[in-house]
């Protein structure tokens, strides 16, 4: 059997010891390293033995009980979350730790609730037991509070069958639950319906040990071993189908794709396809590797069930699915996390700007969410992170890979807009020998829900064709709203009405047609300026609550009442990133390195600030003549402009 295992947790929970234990005590690896000595097989990268954290997931590969496991130790902070979360869809189970001294963290919370979204089975196991403090109940009535009410205590790997479980199992499966009232189920019955309920995410087997002291995980290694299970076997004979997890580039600069085999078998000169845009692409299979930690073999083919990476492909980027069938299914990952925040790079030595901008388009390639832009007008670069450590990786990261000198402006957050309620807008493009004409409505639609699309044109009006050519014209790039130019977002563009010219419609009219339609709706419209959020969770000695609850309120935050706990006190809370970004040195400098905050994402929503905002960015809509709202006409030959507040006079698509 073939298991594929993410490690997740919060920053410094022991993920990376973890892994390495489970390596060691497998026989992965001979010697067994630690994150503290810089020797551990999966921090690997220079950096993150520096800072003694992980940047990167990395993957290693064991075997036990005849079974074949990947393991991927994810970051735990939350500004290389983005990176967490892509290596989500490669897995099979997931395995939560938590530390036993800190318990369960905002970031935690987030983590277990992505893991729920992919819908992937979670055993959890509770860390750092050999520190004095430690306090199990403590520590598992905090998970039945932020996490699940659904989980298993496993005592050791001899606890799997018991009369607790059977009862746990027959509480959460029917068919169980008749052959358990009748006291007619064998042994081999009970460990079926634990593997079916952990499956279903209706159990969540729990173990406690310390990954630094050895302790716990043998056991742990045993039960999971016995109550996890995967069919990939069945899927062999079926033809390949692969989904793109990660992307990086070895030393030499070559791109290397991770692939998740789901089901069929790949071998070396065989050719794929899969969907790029609307097209469907196709590239061929020159060298297929295994890594573990930084090592890997060479394979001439692998089987559903491996995680593998492809060297030299071109194309496919994270999300993407490939197969050797004929069918392929677009499955580009929506991903659940956001960067909040942008920063300006600067060069400092005589780098020229389109090398730099190959080299970040490389990191983009590894690192969607880096979203780099050259913004034409100002001559800027712009990249999308989620905090400042990252920059400080990325500015380490730009030296050591290309040899560049650069730094980052302070991050500025990104703001967005959206409509108060629903509006019609118009675009119409006929200069000589050209036309286009498109009526849409633009509805505001629920917080993070982003751009959405739906038409109701009839077909007599405008052919399908047309139709589809118009919503690539909405998705085609970030339409700019008109209070400050930030793109727009949670709005439903409906087609309601459409015109072609049997004759003079060509490439392009539908273009300048659907943009200025959107952007005359908008000019209809009220516009609402949005902000990233961050929910927080403070931990402090009691005798500073009442500067946090202060300090909360001046920073724009809302929190719920403070939880106070043998001289702790314990606040969650939500605020703009704009004023929260900075607030963790602040807080570690006045309670001298003894409170902490964790700061999670949290959304956009409606900002507080937004005249302020509006004067600062100074956005002029009337010279953004790349976005415009007025429409071209023509009469006798001759074409003109009409304004927005006018254009509905001319509209051929007015009822
Ligand atoms: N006391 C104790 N310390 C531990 C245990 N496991 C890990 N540590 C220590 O905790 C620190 C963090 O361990 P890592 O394994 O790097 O944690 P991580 O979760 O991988 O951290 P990130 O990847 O940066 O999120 C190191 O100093 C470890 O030595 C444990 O069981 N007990
Ligand atoms: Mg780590």
């Amino acid at each position: 059997m073939k298991k594929t295992i993410g490690i997740f947790a919060h920053v410094d929970a022991g993920k990376t010891t973890f892994t390495e234990q489970l390596l060691y005590n497998t026989g992965s690896i001979r010697n067994l390293g630690r994150v503290d000595h810089k020797t551990s097989s999966m921090d690997t990268n220079e950096i993150e033995q520096n800072r003694g954290i992980t940047i990167f997931a990395d993957q290693g590969i064991f075997q036990y009980n005849n079974d074949t496991y990947y393991i991927i130790d994810t970051p735990g902070h939350m500004d290389f979350s983005a990176e967490t979360e892509r290596s989500m869809s490669a897995l099979d189970y997931a395995i939560l730790i938590i530390s036993g001294s800190s318990g369960v963290q905002a970031h935690t919370t987030t983590l277990f609730k992505l893991l729920s979204s992919y819908n992937i089975p979670v055993f959890i196991f509770i860390n750092k037991c050999d520190i004095d403090s430690f306090n199990l109940q403590v520590i598992t009535d905090d998970i039945k509070n932020k996490l699940t009410g659904d989980i298993l205590y496993l005592n050791s790997a001899d606890d799997i069958i018991n009369q607790n479980i059977a009862d746990f199992s027959a509480d959460r499966d029917e068919a169980f639950l008749e052959s358990y009232l009748q006291d007619d189920y064998s042994t081999n019955d009970l460990l079926e319906t634990v593997i079916k309920i952990i499956k279903m995410r209706l159990c969540f087997p729990l173990m406690t040990g310390s990954a630094l002291k050895g302790i716990g995980i043998n056991d742990f290694l045993e039960v999971f071993s016995s109550l996890s299970k995967t069919e990939y076997e069945e899927k062999e004979h079926n033809y390949f189908v692969g989904k793109v997890y990660k992307i990086r580039h070895d030393e030499k600069g070559i791109r290397l794709t991770f692939i998740k085999a789901l089901s069929g078998k790949l071998r070396i000169k065989d050719e794929f396809t899969f969907i790029k845009g609307e097209v469907i692409s196709s590239e061929k299979v020159n060298e297929i590797r295994v890594y573990n930690g930084k090592k890997f073999e060479n394979k001439n083919e692998i089987l559903a069930g491996d995680i593998f990476a492809v060297v030299g492909l071109k194309s496919p980027v994270c999300g993407t699915v490939i197969a050797t069938g004929e069918t392929t299914i677009d499955e580009i990952n929506n991903f659940h996390l956001n960067a909040a925040l942008k920063s300006k790079v600067n060069i400092l030595d005589n780098t020229d700007v389109t090398i730099l901008m190959e080299k970040l388009h490389i990191l983009e390639s590894e690192d969607p969410m880096l979203s780099v832009a050259f913004i034409k007008e100002t001559e800027n670069i712009l990249i999308s992170v989620m905090g400042k450590i990252q920059l400080e990786i990325l500015e380490q990261l730009i030296k050591s890979r290309f040899g560049i000198s650069v730094n980052f402006e302070k991050p500025q957050v990104e703001y967005k807009e959206t409509i108060k309620s629903a509006v019609t807008g118009y675009g119409h493009f006929e200069p000589l020998r050209h036309y286009a004409e498109v009526k849409l409505t633009l509805e505001p639609t629920s917080r993070g829900s982003g751009i959405t699309f739906e038409s109701q044109c009839h077909v007599d009006n405008l052919i399908l064709n047309y139709q589809h050519t118009i919503e690539n014209h909405v998705f085609e790039k970030v339409h700019k709203g008109i209070l400050t130019g930030s793109p727009i977002t949670d709005i439903k563009v409906i087609l309601k009405d459409g015109r072609a010219h049997i004759k003079h419609t060509v490439g392009g009219d539908f273009r300048e047609a659907t943009y200025r339609a959107i952007r005359q709706g908008l000019e209809k419209a009220e516009s609402i300026l949005l902000e990233p959020f961050y929910s927080f969770e403070i931990y402090a000695e009691e005798t500073y609550m009442g500067r946090i609850m202060s300090d909360i309120q001046k920073l724009r935050g809302i929190c719920e009442a403070p939880v106070l706990n043998c001289g702790n006190v314990y606040i969650k809370g939500r605020g703009p990133v704009e004023s929260f970004m900075d607030y963790s040195v602040e807080l570690i400098s006045f309670t001298k390195g003894t409170g902490s905050i964790s700061l999670m994402y949290d959304g956009y929503d409606v900002c507080e600030n937004t005249n302020d905002v509006i004067l600062k960015i100074g956005y002029d809509k009337e010279r953004d003549v790349e976005n415009t709202s007025t429409s071209v006409f023509c009469a006798k030959g001759t074409s003109f402009t009409v304004p927005w507040y006018e254009a509905e006079k001319y509209m051929h698509t007015v009822s």
